[in-house]
């Protein structure tokens, strides 16, 4: 398998976790979003959306993060990313969705540079922006933790909320976002902090990285 992504991008982040997390080989193959690799019309042969991630398995090109994370549920089962119980499942998938649907489209690179190029903001005007959307979502996030969570985001191992929610954490940070309210959210960052598969996923493990 070739993931094409790049370091710091949160729906790359997301994706090596799953992968590292279902104990996976991958190639990685470096798009630098800065220099506009995504837009290359080699890029563009693979993603049309000129998005990452992107990844190539036996001769198919799978894009979307959500997708390509349901892929990997369901061709390698183990260990489970969803519970098995279909209630359970839909609350996981929840608080998937209100990081990847409600949050990070919000936050992404594309965003912050139309906020900058057609609307005269400064950084501390993204920052704010980022906040705006990251601090409420946190907030539903931390209460629906409290309800399901048990040392990560639904129950006492990884699933994929927590594969969502590490990368998002890593965005909110760079945002300069206040965590203090999300204890339990915090609480999951440190669990996976010492995770190896959560740990061999972050931004600057990576070849592509600064
Ligand atoms: N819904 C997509 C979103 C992908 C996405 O927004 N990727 C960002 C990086 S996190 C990107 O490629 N941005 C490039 C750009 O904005 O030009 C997914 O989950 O895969």
């Amino acid at each position: 398998m070739i993931l094409h992504g790049y370091w710091r991008s949160g729906t790359s982040y997301r994706t090596r976790i799953a992968l590292n997390l279902k104990g996976l080989n991958y190639e990685q193959h470096g798009v630098d979003l800065r220099r506009g690799d995504q837009r290359s019309e080699t890029y563009l042969r693979l993603n049309p959306q000129g998005l990452v991630p992107a990844l190539e398995i036996d001769g198919a090109v799978l894009t979307q993060s959500p997708a390509i994370l349901e892929w990997l549920e369901e061709t390698h089962p183990a260990p489970p990313l969803l519970p098995s119980d279909p209630v359970a499942r839909a609350q996981v998938r929840a608080m998937a969705a209100l990081i990847g649907c409600d949050i990070h489209p919000l936050n992404n690179l594309r965003v912050g540079k139309a906020l900058r190029e057609g609307f005269g903001a400064d950084q501390a005007a993204v920052d704010a922006w980022a906040a705006r959307w990251i601090t409420p979502g946190f907030t539903a996030l931390e209460a629906l933790v409290a309800r399901h969570g048990d040392g990560w985001c639904f129950g006492d191992a990884p699933t994929l909320a927590d594969c969502y929610l590490i990368p998002q954490i890593y965005s909110a940070r760079r945002f300069h976002v206040a965590l203090d309210a999300f204890p339990r959210l915090l609480a999951i960052e440190t669990a996976a902090d010492a995770h190896p598969a959560f740990q061999a996923a972050h931004p600057d493990r990576q070849p592509d990285a600064d």
